[in-house]
């Protein structure tokens, strides 16, 4: 099986379809490279400090910066696509009542770099997934070329659908090669992992996972993205970041909604955003867990 690529004008219902038969999409240019190069630069202080992975999975030549929506204006640009949203909330949205995002990460690839091991996302639940569902939709937005020279994040299309304990055969992995702004977007349960990087420059993404709302969060993005700045935020990134609750109970501050409680909107404001978030959502409810 081979990944498919779609044009930047495909529908969120689209890529899902794409999605269903082989767990992975490309979408090619669809964030603006000055998008990109504006995330580039807002990183780049971060990148400075950060050490070098410490294991093979992280990677010894590899350098990652996370807590991105609470450092980056273009990275919460980034995490509102309307299509990445659009294919999170499709793909998710019948097994809970909320999306949220659970982790950011931005990985430079150094020169030298050996292959990640092939991995699942969702191996980070202790627990299989529901029968048909995903716990997560994983996007990896190219912030330089990827080629199959630089380490192009490699991905085993059609394993979602595989018994988990497969191994894939190196025929059966496929690079995401894609200009810089294209988008990689891919199940949580698909067979995948970080390309070794034989060329002389580096390989940089952007990796962003939307996952259910009643499952933890893998980074905290309450305590990435702080009250302060949270309150300044558009309403769908405070709701996506954390500040709502899911169903009746779930991420309650004192028995309240923390946009109440902790961000100082007014009850009206949640109640109209949540008027208009059900009708956006509407068409993509199905009957679910929650
Ligand atoms: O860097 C990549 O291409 C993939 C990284 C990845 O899959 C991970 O760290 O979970
Ligand atoms: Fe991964």
């Amino acid at each position: 099986m081979r990944l498919e690529y779609l044009d930047p004008g495909a529908s969120a219902e689209d890529v899902c379809e794409v999605l269903a038969r082989c767990g992975a999409a490309i979408v090619r240019d669809l964030a603006p490279v000055s998008l990109i190069d504006d995330l580039l630069g807002e990183t780049q202080p971060y990148f400075d400090a950060a050490p070098r992975g410490q294991d093979e999975f992280r990677g010894y030549r590899t350098r990652r910066v996370g807590a991105l929506a609470g450092r980056s204006a273009s990275f919460r640009a980034l995490a509102l696509s309307p299509l990445a949203l659009g294919v999170a909330e499709i793909v998710l949205r019948p097994f809970c009542a909320r999306i949220q995002l659970t982790y950011t990460q931005a990985i430079r690839l150094g020169p030298g770099e050996s292959a990640q091991p092939l991995h699942r996302d969702d191996e980070v639940y202790p627990m299989t997934k529901p029968q048909g569902g995903e716990w997560a939709i994983i996007l990896m937005w190219a912030a330089s070329d990827f080629s199959a020279e630089n380490g192009a994040t490699r991905v085993v299309p059609g394993s979602h659908l595989w018994p988990r304990d497969r191994v894939a055969r190196s025929d059966e992995t496929m690079p995401a090669i894609m200009s810089r702004g294209s988008l990689l977007v891919h199940y949580g349960s698909v067979l995948h992992g970080g390309g070794a990087n034989a060329a002389s420059e580096d390989r940089v993404g952007v990796s962003v996972n939307y996952g259910l709302g009643w499952v933890r969060q893998i980074e905290n993005q309450c305590l990435a993205v702080p009250p302060e700045l949270a309150r300044t935020l558009p309403p769908r990134l405070q709701d996506l970041l954390g500040y709502a609750v899911h169903g009746r109970l779930l991420g309650e501050v004192g028995l309240e909604d923390p946009r109440v409680a902790v961000l100082g909107a007014s009850l009206d404001e949640v109640r109209a955003y949540e008027e208009a978030r059900q009708t956006d959502v509407r068409r993509t409810t199905l009957s679910g867990y929650a």
